[in-house]
């Protein structure tokens, strides 16, 4: 009996697919066939999925060509499943030709022409077929999101960019070949599905509230408001018009953070007491957050990231909030401690600009506590301590290049309609910290007058 073994995602099963494995049983008796897990393929750089894994793994089974289906999870699985299996012919599409060649040594490897025409990434794209971004701002991490947007292959795409330095768009444009300088912002929402907003943090609300009152979709840089009220009317516009608006904390959306609360959700450390966590940066004292007295400082550039683990575990219902800041000469918050109760746990976070102290992120419980590395905002390792000094549970999770695909993904997947929940970053939690930066703002000004 001849085993042949193919692997896929196969997602939005197609006739390509169909034909794939046809072709692959009639190379013997008997045809197993990996699907690949969502987080394996999201390890291996595909970030978009329509279909979950029941759906993905039932289309398969339901194949007539198909014997056996098995769960692929990790590199390396190949060669063991040809092993254990005792597979004679390993199948793949002859678009990773040469990539699988080392299978050699344990079985014969086919590479088949693919079915023109029809790929899982343009059925993908088929409710929403090209998603226009119109990027506000031209400053430092514009050159980051266009070279993260490349890896969320959902037919979106960097049309516009805008920033009110007409000059300084054109320049970043020029490096571009697809991307326009607009001349003015309703230019840049006339001709955009979705803008990303980057520019300076007092001017996200405004910018925000006019392309949610132009139709267009919104994922603005944090924070997204420094008022309760602003945020709370920005996500009430979005709503009215079925429009998304995502705040971009890019922790919310990575794969690592995700892990870490729902393992903190199943209890593993036993009742949540306390989180602590650090962001702090030795920057450049002439940039922007350095010198803007009214929006720069250590609180308003880092606190969203601080509070995001905060509000997560401890939720946004009777907070209990408490500042303290040392400021410079300029009235700006050099570092802050923010310590936030709910009667039932506790939490410092803390944020600095020209200090710097170890960036990591500390969960205790009754049962344990869970430490992530440094930058715990990048979540990839972490581990899980208990009271024997020997007992300790690793973790990793891959974070890729910038994180910003992340959000990217998060926000493509809700256009298309894949997903719809905005578990996350929910809107509470977003209102609740702009709510947050609001009193706090009115603390540091309490400080200002007492000097
Ligand atoms: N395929 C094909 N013709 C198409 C589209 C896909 O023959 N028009 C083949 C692919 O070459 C692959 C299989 O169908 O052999 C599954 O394709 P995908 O779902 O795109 O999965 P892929 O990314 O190739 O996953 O670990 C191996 C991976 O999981 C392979």
């Amino acid at each position: 009996m001849k085993t042949v073994i193919t692997y896929g995602v196969f997602d939005l099963f197609h006739e390509g697919h169909e034909n794939l494995l046809k072709r692959a049983r009639a190379l013997g008796d008997r045809l197993i066939v990996g699907v690949t897990s969502n987080e394996f393929t999201r390890q291996r750089g595909k970030l978009l999925l329509a279909d979950s894994l029941d759906i993905r793994m039932a289309n398969v089974r339901n194949c007539p060509y198909v014997d056996e289906v098995i769960l692929e999870d990790h590199y390396g699985q190949k060669v063991e499943d040809i092993q254990k299996y005792r597979a004679d012919v390993f199948v793949i599409g002859d678009d990773w030709k040469g990539k699988f060649d080392y299978l050699k040594k344990w079985c014969e490897v086919v590479y088949l022409p693919r079915t023109p025409g029809i790929s899982s990434s343009s059925l993908r794209t088929a409710p929403y077929p090209s998603i226009s971004f119109g990027i506000v701002s031209s400053g430092r991490i514009v050159r980051r999101f266009l070279q993260e947007i490349d890896h969320v292959h959902g037919g979106v795409h960097v049309r516009e960019i805008y920033n009110p330095h007409l000059e300084s768009a054109r320049r970043l444009a020029e490096g571009y070949p697809d991307l326009q300088a607009a001349e003015s912002y309703p230019e840049l929402l006339e001709k955009s599905d979705c803008v990303y907003i980057a520019s300076p943090h007092e001017t996200h609300y405004a910018y925000a509230k006019e392309a949610l009152l132009a139709g267009k979709h919104v994922l603005c840089e944090k924070p997204l408001a420094m008022r309760r009220s602003e945020a709370e009317e920005l996500y009430a516009l979005a709503e009215e018009r079925s429009l998304i608006l995502m705040e971009a904390v890019k922790t919310a959306y990575c794969p690592g953070f995700s892990r870490l609360l729902s393992i903190v959700e199943s209890g593993f450390i036993g009742e949540v007491k306390d989180v602590e966590c650090a962001f702090t940066k030795l920057t450049d004292p002439q940039l922007r957050e350095r010198r803007d007295r009214d929006h720069g400082g250590s609180f308003t550039e880092l606190a969203s990231y601080t509070l995001l683990p905060v509000l997560k575990i401890l939720g946004t219902k009777d907070l209990d909030i408490r500042f303290e800041s040392l400021l410079d000469e300029n009235g700006i918050d050099l570092y802050t401690k923010t310590y936030i109760s709910n009667g039932r746990m506790l939490s410092c976070g803390k944020t600095g600009l020209g200090v710097k102290s170890e960036g990591e992120l500390l969960i205790a419980g009754t049962e344990g506590y869970i430490r992530v590395s440094s930058p715990w905002w990048k979540t990839s390792e972490f581990a899980i301590h208990r009271e024997d000094p020997q007992d300790i549970t690793s973790f990793h999770v891959d974070y890729a290049g910038e994180g910003l695909r992340y959000e990217i993904a998060e926000l493509v997947d809700r256009l298309q309609g894949w997903h719809t929940s905005d578990y996350h970053l929910t809107r509470e939690e977003s209102i609740t910290m702009a709510g947050i930066f609001e009193q706090y703002l009115a603390y540091r000004e309490g400080l200002r007058g007492n000097e």
